[in-house]
């Protein structure tokens, strides 16, 4: 299967060397090894976006996809997951969608082990609304919200994540797209919840790009052992002159649907025609 094919009409109206393309890049090649490999068909495939600049992704890929609510994609992809196992969901939230308005969601999915993909795109400012705080805006970034910085210590998205129970961490940067595109292949296939924060340059609010590119390193290149959960921690403390990017802690564990529904697919059922049905289903 061609990349192209997942190629949508629609205009792009990112901004010119928005991080954001490295991710679009990234997914639609990974969705055509997917297909290419036998995983699953393209019409298996399902992506959920919340609102903001990353949002649009779900207009941008020619697949299936629930363009959600702010702070959503979890859920949306929750209900989707567990009405048809069979699917292949990828979630692309902001920052400010999956570690501000929507961080209740993503705690309980890393908990619960979902079977779901989850690709943050952590520029570190609420892009589309022109630039205010989000949870992962460091201290002294001056936004529209903060003229005079940031003062409020930012979060660790890896942190929150191993200590949720997440099976699959890892961080990516849109400034390496072979790098994020291998990391995406490998969360698509994991069994479980699988996480990725990815640092996305901001050429009009947040040029991270440039102040990252040389202090990045690939942790899965020094030796780094996935499964051990101590180790993961300790790398993910590293942030000033080194900024580790991979896959820091993966481990295998049930999944939150095949405990929940066992082999059940709601998707084949065949659907309750009226409100009486239902309500003599239930009564
Ligand atoms: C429930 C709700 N709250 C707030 C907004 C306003 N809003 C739209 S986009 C956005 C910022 C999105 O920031 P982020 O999730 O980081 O995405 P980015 O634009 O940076 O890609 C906000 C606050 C909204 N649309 N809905
Ligand atoms: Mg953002």
């Amino acid at each position: 299967m061609d990349v192209r094919e997942f190629d949508s009409p629609t205009k792009n109206t990112w901004c010119p060397g928005c991080g954001n393309f490295s991710i679009l890049t990234a997914a639609k090649h990974v969705m055509a090894e997917l297909v290419k490999s036998g995983d699953v068909k393209p019409e298996q495939i399902v992506i959920s976006s919340g609102i903001g600049c990353h949002g649009k992704i779900s207009d941008y890929i020619k697949v299936n996809s629930f363009y959600c609510l702010h702070g959503r994609v979890v859920p949306s992809l929750m209900g989707i997951k567990v009405a048809n196992q069979r699917l292949k969901v990828i979630g692309f939230a902001g920052d400010g969608d999956a570690y501000d308005e929507g961080i209740s969601h993503l705690i309980h999915a890393a908990r619960r082990n979902l079977d779901i993909t989850i690709i943050v795109h952590n520029n570190q400012v609420f892009a589309l609304t022109t630039s205010q705080v989000t949870p992962t805006t460091p201290i002294g970034f001056k936004t529209k919200s903060a003229p005079k910085g940031s003062f409020e210590a930012p979060l660790n998205p890896l942190h929150l994540m191993l200590a949720c129970g997440a099976t699959f961490v890892a961080r990516g940067f849109t400034g390496d797209m072979q790098h994020l595109r291998a990391l995406i292949l490998q969360a698509a296939r994991h069994r479980g919840f699988a996480f990725i924060d990815v640092l996305q340059h901001c050429p009009s609010f947040n040029p991270t790009l440039q102040k990252f590119k040389p202090k990045v390193y690939d942790i899965n290149k020094e030796g780094h052992n996935v499964q051990d959960f101590a180790a993961a921690w300790e790398r993910a403390k590293e942030w000033n002159d080194r900024i580790p990017i991979g896959l820091f802690y993966c481990v295998e564990k049930e999944i939150y649907e095949k405990q929940l529904m066992g082999g059940r697919v709601l998707a084949d059922e065949k659907p309750l025609s009226s409100v009486r049905d239902v309500l003599k289903k239930f009564m």
